[in-house]
């Protein structure tokens, strides 16, 4: 018989899936040891390459095994003795399934769970790790029941001369039970989801809260510019007009609030105080991602974003957690926004209120001199009048 007739096409592809979905897994499982940064990843496509043999291997086994049992089967029935019982043998299959898939399962999450983020370092980041472990409990123990009572009934009740099946089309109970719990679950899951939402995009500071302290943030092609507000604690304005190569994010000087405004390569975040990030693209979508403050919103040209939050672990006690000297805190671009997206970094230190007075006061004003030059400003620009600033020519 042609090897082709072994698998059909339906047995076949479904098969393909599970290995690809095997060894997409194990090889990323695997990754970190396997494929060391100096090899350029050759390991990891050797070990794609193993697991696909892997598994013609097996399927080849498993043919072979197939077609050993249909001639011991077929001698027997000539024979006249008792053929295999195939309703046992797939009874123990369903059995040895849900064993070995809910290991997989189990495997997955000791496996892939260590690549989850460490503890939330920001208030709200607690609060939507809570909501995700709930989801995930809920989730996680519905399929382990699931998958026990769908592959044991079908090892309990499996075909048998003994017994006859009994005819039971319809039961309105149970239909009002699996259609109302989850409804229950889901409406709780999806309102709570909401109200922690609104306190999360709650970008305003409300009456008795302590001010956010606002930092600009600009992304573009291929960087991030950072925006202190000076001692005024007041950013101000811009306009995308007034950008040029010494004004990089077009501040407008017109705005007595920007003549204190500092700019800075890292930013510093006093600990357990609460900032709000004003930001913006110059160019295309970037997106400003924070992952150890769980924070994540879109760079848009044209459309300005907020997020506030709150840091509540200092980059010092996450070194100590972590146990990396080295530990600390980034924020990246989360838009594959060009040629030089991976260059979209920068370092986040969380600090002391004292740390973060000493930094700040220490960070080099905006207007610089070059700039001060270009807009035609005296060296003190106190003593200038609104009227004789030349912005951009
Ligand atoms: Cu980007």
């Amino acid at each position: 018989m042609a090897f082709k007739n072994i698998f059909k096409f339906k047995t076949l592809s479904t098969a393909v899936a599970a290995m690809l979905l095997f060894a997409t897994t194990a090889v990323m499982a695997q990754a970190p040891a396997a494929a060391p940064a100096t090899d350029g990843g050759t390991s990891m496509w050797i070990s794609v390459g193993y697991y696909v043999l892997l598994f013609v291997l097996l399927a080849t086994i498993v043919g072979i095994v197939g077609k050993i049992l249909r001639v011991y089967d077929l001698t027997s029935q000539i024979q006249g003795k008792k053929s295999i019982n195939w309703n046992n043998v797939m009874a123990v299959v369903c059995i040895l399934f849900l064993v070995v898939g809910l290991y997989g399962a189990y495997w997955e999450f000791t496996e892939q769970g260590t690549l989850t983020l460490p503890e939330a370092a920001s208030i709200h980041g607690v609060k939507l790790d809570n909501m995700f472990m709930v989801t995930f409990i809920i989730t996680v123990t519905v399929f382990f029941l699931t998958q026990i009572c769908l592959f044991g009934f079908a090892f309990k009740y499996r075909g048998s001369d003994k017994r006859r099946a009994y005819f039971y089309p319809h039961n309105n109970t149970i239909e009002k039970i699996w259609t109302v719990i989850p409804a229950i679950v889901l409406t709780v899951l999806v309102i709570t989801g909401f109200f922690t939402w609104k306190t999360v995009t709650n970008s305003l500071d409300v009456k008795g809260d302590t001010p956010a302290i606002d930092i600009d943030i600009t992304g573009h092609q291929f960087a991030w510019e950072v925006r202190y507000p000076g001692k005024d604690g007041k950013l101000g304005g811009k306009d995308y007009k007034l950008t040029s190569s010494t004004n990089i994010i077009g501040v407008n000087f017109q705005d007595k609030h920007s003549l204190d405004d500092q700019s800075a390569d890292t930013i510093y975040l006093p600990v357990n105080k609460p900032v709000r990030l004003n930001i913006i693209a110059q160019d295309v979508i970037h997106s400003v991602y924070m992952p150890h403050f769980r924070v994540q919103i879109n760079a848009v040209p044209g459309l300005p974003n907020y997020f506030k939050f709150t840091p509540t672990i200092t980059t010092m006690e996450m070194r100590a957690k972590q146990d990396d000297p080295k530990f600390e805190y980034l924020l990246y671009c989360n838009k594959i926004c060009g040629g030089g997206h991976y260059n979209m970094q920068k370092v986040v230190r969380v600090v002391s209120d004292a740390e973060y007075r000493t930094w700040v006061a220490a960070q080099k004003p905006y207007l610089n001199d070059a700039l001060k030059k270009e807009l035609k400003m005296a060296d003190e620009p106190k003593a200038l009048g609104q009227n004789k600033l030349a912005l951009n020519n």
